[in-house]
């Protein structure tokens, strides 16, 4: 990417947009497009063709997505899965037809099987059945990885796929319905603290494994993949580390200072046991993840002072 390129960051505003964009910032670009979703409704193909036709971008980061923890991805199904492909496909394709030079597209952890060997290289793809309680999300970046692959092939398109495992930081989403268990505990222990609650409820067993990546290490990898890398295929971006629920539920207590006590409400369902990312790839391309768990959570935290719920 050179500087003069304009760059359109989809989904700006979100966690993974705002840290592409910080990142960007950060090196020098400056020539940026983006739009508010209520300015361009990314599941109307003619809206975003004429988006892509007015501003012609050289390179696309597809950060907007229907995102969300394993509760929101389990009840709003269809909407996991129709706004997803709607948007990946409006955006791959104007993409395609106003000659993008690059496009980034940010797939999940999620898109491995249920119970793949672990930790999960890139070609277990499609190999197994998927966790349930988020199918409907996962079929849908399975489509968009393949989607830019069958561009790649079709019209010799520069369109990579990553997959980041799960991630946190600043513009999180702390709704305790619809974030993930990371900004939910942060939230849950917070609240707590402040209303001498006895104890708080954590979802689940605690037994599951989670990887952890902090946004602007993700931002970073984005930025060095859409600098170096040029194939077919997807690349896992990750810590190549994984924690127990009940682990990370402990140290955030730790962190927020918290006495009570952390109670299951096995009622939630705990989802698939582990997806701890293979990133021997992209480790041998020459990245690998700078910001630790605590030190990462310390940091959000002490952020988060202006949240309504503080
Ligand atoms: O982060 P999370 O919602 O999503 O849940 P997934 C991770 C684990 O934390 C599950 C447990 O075992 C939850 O039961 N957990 C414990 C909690 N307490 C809480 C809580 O208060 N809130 C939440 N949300 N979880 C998502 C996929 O799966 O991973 C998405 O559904 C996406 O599609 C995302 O792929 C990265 O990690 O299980």
């Amino acid at each position: 990417m050179l500087k003069t390129d304009k760059i359109y960051i989809a989904g700006h505003r979100g966690m993974v947009g705002s840290a592409i964009l910080r990142k960007l910032k950060s090196e020098g670009f400056s020539n940026f497009v983006y739009r508010t979703s209520k300015e361009l409704d990314l599941k109307s193909q003619a809206a975003v063709n004429a988006f892509f036709e007015a501003e012609k971008p050289d390179h696309v980061f597809l950060a907007a997505a229907k995102v969300g923890g394993i509760l929101a991805n389990n009840i709003y199904r269809a909407d996991f899965i129709y706004e997803n492909i709607m948007i990946q496909s409006n955006v791959i394709h104007a993409a395609h037809l106003n000659d993008v030079q690059k496009f980034l597209f940010l797939g999940s952890s999620c898109i491995y099987p249920k119970l793949a060997p672990q930790p999960l290289r890139e070609d277990y793809l499609l190999t197994g059945l998927l966790e349930p309680t988020n199918e409907p999300y996962a079929i849908a970046k399975i489509a968009g990885i393949k989607m830019c692959d069958a561009y790649r092939s079709q019209y010799n398109r520069n369109f990579i796929s990553v997959m980041p495992t799960n991630l946190y930081g600043p513009n999180d989403n702390y709704d305790l319905n619809k974030s993930h268990v990371l900004p939910a505990l942060i939230r849950k222990f917070h609240e707590a603290k402040k209303n001498n609650t006895p104890e708080v409820v954590m979802w689940g067993t605690g037994s599951p494994k989670r990887e952890f990546l902090h946004v602007d290490d993700l931002a970073d990898a984005c930025y060095y993949l859409m600098q170096n890398y040029n194939e077919a295929g997807l690349v896992n971006i990750g810590t190549g580390e994984d924690i127990a629920i009940i682990d990370l539920a402990r140290l955030i207590k730790k962190i927020i200072g918290y006495q009570g006590e952390i109670t299951k409400d096995l009622t939630k369902p705990d989802g698939t046991p582990r997806k701890l990312m293979n990133v021997s790839k992209l480790n041998q391309a020459g990245w690998t993840a700078q910001i630790g768990l605590e030190e990462g959570i310390q940091a959000v935290y002490d952020s988060l002072k202006n949240e309504p719920w503080y």
